[in-house]
């Protein structure tokens, strides 16, 4: 009986994908969130059907995502959740660059290969596929990164035994690499991507320095400058530039990210601020608040909560809790959107507490049943008490 039912359900999934897939022209053309949510309705009933949509509520404000790992989509009440409560999606990790440099070719033939190392986009196939098929927009995450990008990159023959490649060489790589990587989006996946991560968690996390990482070590100073330049240069249609940060609230840290991002925004050459917000309720919402106006101010910038998640705090009512900042955390996003702050897009880091990379912490909205949590209810009263009665 239970297996009869989930074949309906693949088959009415395949058909909605298939639908939208003939569609795509016309949905890509719908960027803003209010009609790409409303373009995505899901018409099968699911475990979690009648809840509040996240992405219908916010439909007016910004889009509304979740970060994505292959092995959700074959869960198929999973895969009914996120088309019901988001519009926009991340690739938790099959887009960072160890995901996509291509080590066996590029080592091939590394004469061929020198200054522009060989990419395969294999990883990321069936999460693009899925928002493709089901009327989500995705954000790139990540180009040039310290960390899930692979040491031999950075060796003048990709040998970690060799010499460090120098700024020349490197720079190549780089320009490469983000060529091919936009070059790629934009051929295979035209109107697919709305925003970028060029430069993740460059700032280090004390005192007022950049981290040191071999990009730092290769190039220099300037390899943040050069990143956003080359971005720039080879954007595909319609993607936005992003900074993006964890702890980007932290004043010390912040004053570093404004310091190294003011000449890259007088380049012209930047679009947004991710605030990453991996948070707990410890997190004060004023100076938070206040972090996300002073980017958009001194950087001319607009703004993306990219990664929350809330981490759970020790006492037996942490559930409450954590539903109360959930609520307040998300009054505190609305009210900046409404004194004007562009905020255009708010991504939870997860769909479960039992998928998340933080699972001792139950920092998500959903339990690992696909129960909603009181952090879920939370963020669906900070627009409508309302819809967020349970009984
Ligand atoms: O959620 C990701 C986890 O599965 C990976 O093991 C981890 C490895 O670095 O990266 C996690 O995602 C990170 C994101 O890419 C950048 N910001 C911090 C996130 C949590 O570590």
């Amino acid at each position: 009986m239970k297996k009869q039912i989930l074949l309906i359900m693949c088959a009415a999934l395949m058909l909605s994908g298939c639908a939208s897939a003939a569609d795509k022209d016309k949905k890509t053309e719908n960027s803003s969130a209010s009609s790409q949510s409303k373009s995505s309705n899901t018409t099968i009933d699911s475990k979690t059907s009648g809840l509040p949509s996240l992405k219908d509520l916010y439909a007016d404000d910004f889009y509304v995502g979740t970060a994505v790992s292959p092995y959700q989509l074959g869960d198929i009440d999973c895969m009914l959740l996120i088309k019901e409560q988001f519009n926009s999606m991340t690739c938790e990790n099959e887009m960072k660059p160890d995901s996509i440099l291509d080590k066996q070719t590029t080592l091939s033939d590394i004469d061929k290969y020198r200054e522009a190392p060989a990419v395969h986009f294999d990883s990321c196939r069936s999460q693009l596929e899925f928002a493709e098929e089901n009327g989500l927009k995705v954000r790139g995450h990540t180009l040039v990164w310290y960390s899930q990008t692979p040491e031999w990159l950075f060796y003048k023959d990709y040998d970690t035994n060799g010499e460090l490649a120098d700024r020349e060489l490197m720079l190549k790589r780089m320009e490469n690499y983000i060529k091919a990587v936009f070059e790629w989006a934009d051929t295979e996946h035209p109107g697919l991507f709305y925003a970028w991560d060029v430069v993740n968690e460059a700032a280090a996390d004390q005192g007022q320095a950049k981290r040191d990482c071999l990009w730092l070590q290769t190039i220099g100073d300037d390899y943040i400058e050069k990143a956003f330049e080359f971005a720039r240069k080879y954007q595909p249609e319609g993607v936005k530039l992003y900074y993006n940060d964890y702890n980007a609230f932290q004043m010390n840290k912040q004053l570093e990210i404004i310091d190294f991002l003011k000449p890259v925004a007088e380049a012209g050459n930047i679009d947004g601020v991710g605030m990453q917000s991996h948070i707990g309720t410890w997190c004060d919402t004023e100076s938070y608040g206040e972090a996300v106006r002073r980017y958009n101010k001194e950087l001319g910038v607009e703004i993306s909560i990219t990664e929350l998640d809330i981490s759970k705090d020790n006492s037996d009512d942490w559930e409450k809790k954590q539903g109360d900042y959930a609520q307040k955390y998300m009054e505190k996003i609305i009210q900046l959107k409404n004194e004007g702050v562009p905020i255009t897009s708010f991504t939870v880091w997860g769909v479960t507490d039992t998928s998340s990379w933080k699972k001792q912490e139950s920092p998500l909205f959903f339990d690992g049943n696909l129960n909603p949590k009181p952090s879920f209810y939370g963020l669906v009263a900070a627009k409508d008490p309302e819809a967020a009665k349970t009984e």
